[in-house]
């Protein structure tokens, strides 16, 4: 299904096709989903420190310092829930948090962070590879990629991986506060054409900001729909 948003928050890669009243209804379960108490319960290290799958998974991956933890806090309306940093690299474990009982929201580690030393790179980033093939209970992992800068290797090989564990995932730009809104609908139109070109991408691409709060809305009803009953 595809959705549109009134611009310029929430601008969406996709046009409109929900009434308004359909849409002010997608909103709504979107908040409610996200208005629900949402706790920390499970930090791992390594594989074996998973916990036991339960309920469905959404997980938020991309690069160092693309605002993975800081997408978790706009989502869930709490300022300090996962820890963010100015420094890449500040999230070295899959933190898991439960929300309402209906969904569990998974912050990752970064990868394509050039500084970290060479063994705890392979430890966090081999962690979070291994995790996404192999969690049967991953609704869909939320690939998030910053507004302002270009798309890097690193993120293509992620995107490689996924697909080629037919892992769908949602590309999802970050920071839009920090670009010029010309700039934003060619990158918006650059990712969407990146989204087509991958099997295992949704088509729709969301453009967020964890700073003014835009696109949270129109993201937290996208994840709402994934999330069964
Ligand atoms: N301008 C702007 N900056 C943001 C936004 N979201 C996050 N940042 C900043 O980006 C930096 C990194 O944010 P984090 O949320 O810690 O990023 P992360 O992806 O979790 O980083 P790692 O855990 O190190 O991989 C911080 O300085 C944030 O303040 C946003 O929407 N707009
Ligand atoms: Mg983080």
């Amino acid at each position: 299904m595809v959705h549109h948003a009134p611009d310029p928050t929430g601008q969406t890669s996709t046009g409109t096709h929900l009434t308004a009243a359909e849409q002010a209804a997608w909103l709504e379960a979107g908040r409610l989903l996200f208005a629900q108490e949402c706790r920390f319960f499970y930090a791992a290290q390594s594989l074996e420190q998973l916990p036991p799958t339960g309920g469905p998974e959404l997980a938020f991956a991309g690069r160092s310092n693309v605002g993975k933890s800081s997408l978790v806090n706009a989502l869930t309306g709490r300022r300090a829930l996962a820890r963010t940093s100015g420094q890449p690299g500040r999230t070295r474990q899959l933190n898991f948090f439960e929300l309402g009982n209906r969904l569990v929201l998974v912050d990752m580690p970064g990868y394509g962070y050039a500084e970290a030393a060479k063994q705890v790179k392979q430890d966090w980033q081999g962690l979070m590879f291994e995790y996404l093939r192999g969690r049967p209970t991953l609704l869909r992992v939320i690939l998030l990629l910053d507004a302002r800068i270009d798309i890097k290797e690193a993120d293509r090989a992620a995107m490689d991986l996924l697909d080629r564990a037919a892992v769908t995932y949602q590309l999802v730009l970050t920071k839009v506060d920090a670009v010029s809104q010309p700039a934003l609908t060619r990158k918006l139109a650059e990712v969407a054409a990146l989204a087509r070109s991958h099997p295992a991408a949704h088509m729709e691409v969301l453009a967020t900001s964890s700073n003014t709060g835009a696109g949270i809305a129109e993201l937290r009803a996208t994840l709402a729909e994934l999330t069964p009953a």
